[in-house]
């Protein structure tokens, strides 16, 4: 599914986000960027050690942040680390941060002059966020964020299942009706 929102694209995919070709990927990274399972252990997996040789750099980031790297042997040139909460019953500020995360990395993204952007479903694996709830927070959080800010011509949702997928078309059907 795709939306036209002022000159930007929003894009819903059914896919693996390591083999993405947009400028860069953002990563559902923990706060110590020490690598993981999931999305973050295929990300490192398939661009090899550079990426965890800048993280250890960094350091660190605080949940609802984001910091850049190298994309090392992908084919995105960067990844865009975030890291979403971990979901415990919705009353911890879990909605805040996570649309903090989608903001940061949006943010990261314009100010390096990045045109396309993919994201997978941030805390929606290990960090147990309902993926109905996750998808609004993050569509709109989105849609809102290109309606303010002119330079990105595609944002992407690279989600990993079916049932992933079909929550984000139900969300920017939603959002967008
Ligand atoms: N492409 C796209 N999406 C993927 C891929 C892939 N190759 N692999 C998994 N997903 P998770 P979180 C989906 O757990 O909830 C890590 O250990 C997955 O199906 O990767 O933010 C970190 O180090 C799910 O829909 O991230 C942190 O400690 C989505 O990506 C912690 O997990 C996010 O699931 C972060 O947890």
């Amino acid at each position: 599914m795709e939306k036209r929102i002022g000159s930007t694209t929003v894009s819903l995919v059914r896919g693996d986000i390591t083999v993405e070709e947009t400028d860069a990927i953002v990563n559902a990274a923990n706060s110590r960027l020490a690598g993981g399972g999931g999305v973050d252990g295929a990300i490192h997996r398939a661009g090899g050690p550079r990426i965890m040789e800048e993280c250890r750099k960094i350091g660190g980031c605080p949940t609802g942040n984001a910091v850049i790297t190298t994309g090392g042997g992908l084919k995105a040139r960067y990844v865009i680390h975030t890291v979403g909460p971990v979901y415990r019953d919705g009353s911890h500020g879990e909605e805040e941060l996570l649309k903090k995360a989608y903001r940061e990395s949006l943010k990261l993204a314009v100010k390096k002059g990045l045109k396309t952007v993919s994201f997978p479903s941030i805390s929606t694996g290990a960090y147990g966020y309902p993926v109905e709830k996750a998808s609004e927070a993050a569509l709109s959080t989105v849609m809102e964020f290109i309606k303010n800010n002119k330079g990105l011509d595609l944002v992407k949702f690279v989600l990993f299942s079916d049932r992933d997928l079909t929550a984000y078309t139900r969300a920017l059907e939603k959002l967008t009706s």
